[in-house]
């Protein structure tokens, strides 16, 4: 079987973003073994603090948050870390020639009733070797994202990762310890009967987005003419996942709960990671009205709304918001 080492070497020339995806790969076999022993590894419940988004954190945000901050500052290719848990960006060795965010748990709700959760991230450019990195050197488009990837820490450990040729799925095996190649060139089918959304917040999203959950609500009888499944892991690890192994549509769209917020999901930890491997898989990811990875940032904590999966029913989805803007 492949390692993700013998898969790395083979697929990308770049050694430097291999040896940053291999150290996240190490630390998820750490967050691995701490999500298996639970209760016992004393690593549920709350931290007792809140992270810059104003959001409580849970004990394992902050070691998982810690443990990748220590092995990336430590990796001598990282010119600097930015974590979803923390305010600024960490410069590291400024001689890096990359930069990685990440998204340390991700569905940290999820923690304590033992489901799934996940490690998100995304590997960009640096380009001012010799000087410390700073929040403005993140601000780079999805497009200018080398690598990213993804670990779920579900049933069973699985890394997807995408160099910008495809996205291949490991399994981590425990008792070899490492992370086997299941599938190399995964493909997102175009056309689903699965949609992901948390229903609760209809009455704050946008008119196109609700006539999109009436007519799959609808079904057979709508005129969609078929009926739909509704899902949700509230990890959007757990939903990609989904729609990388089967397809389906993933929304966290625009709404108006919070007039300071524009979404819930960060663009450079969530958003953007996740739509380089959808699209790697033949998948699209958009506003509803702009490609996700055509953003410029204008911060590092910004949210987007996030619309992605199935080629066919995120064009879908556009058009429906495209319709209402001519209306
Ligand atoms: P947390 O990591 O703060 O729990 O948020 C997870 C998340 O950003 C994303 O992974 C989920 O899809 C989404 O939030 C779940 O949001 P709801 O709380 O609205 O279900």
């Amino acid at each position: 079987m492949t390692s993700l080492q013998d898969y790395l070497n083979q697929k990308s020339t770049n050694t430097a973003v291999n040896e940053v995806i291999l150290t996240i790969a190490e630390v998820g076999k750490t967050i691995n073994h701490l999500l298996q022993r639970g209760a016992f590894a004393d690593i549920l419940g709350e931290a007792g603090n809140q992270n810059v988004q104003g959001e409580e954190q849970k004990k394992l945000d902050v070691i998982a948050n810690d443990l990748l901050l220590e092995a990336l500052t430590d990796c001598n290719h990282c010119a600097g870390v930015a974590s979803e848990e923390l305010d600024d960006a960490t410069p590291a060795n400024s001689e890096g020639d990359l930069l990685v965010l990440f998204d340390p748990l991700d569905g940290s709700s999820n923690i304590d009733i033992n489901m799934a959760v996940g490690t998100i991230f995304s590997i960009l450019p640096y380009q001012r070797q010799g000087q410390t990195a700073t929040n403005a050197d993140f601000l780079q488009k999805g497009d200018a994202q080398l690598a990213a990837g993804y670990l779920l820490y579900g049933p069973a450990t699985m890394l997807a990762v995408s160099t910008g040729d495809g996205v291949a799925m490991f399994g981590y095996d425990p008792q070899q310890q490492e992370y086997l190649l299941i599938k190399d060139g995964v493909r997102i089918d175009e056309d689903t009967k699965e949609y992901a959304i948390n229903g609760s917040n209809y009455r704050h999203w946008q008119q196109p987005m609700q006539q999109y959950v009436d007519e799959v609500i609808a079904g057979k009888s709508g005129v969609r003419g078929k009926d739909f499944n509704t899902r949700w892991v509230a990890a959007m690890v757990g939903d990609v996942h989904r729609i990388l192994c089967r397809g389906g549509v993933f929304m966290y769209p625009f709404d108006s709960k919070d007039p300071n917020k524009a979404g819930k999901l960060r663009l450079m930890y969530e958003a953007n990671p996740m739509s380089l491997l959808i699209e790697q898989a033949g998948g699209s990811s958009t506003t509803a009205t702009q490609r996700i990875m055509d953003i410029e940032p204008n911060d590092i904590h910004q949210r987007v709304p996030v619309i992605l999966g199935s080629k066919n029913e995120v064009e879908y989805i556009e058009q429906l918001h495209k319709n209402a803007l001519k209306a």
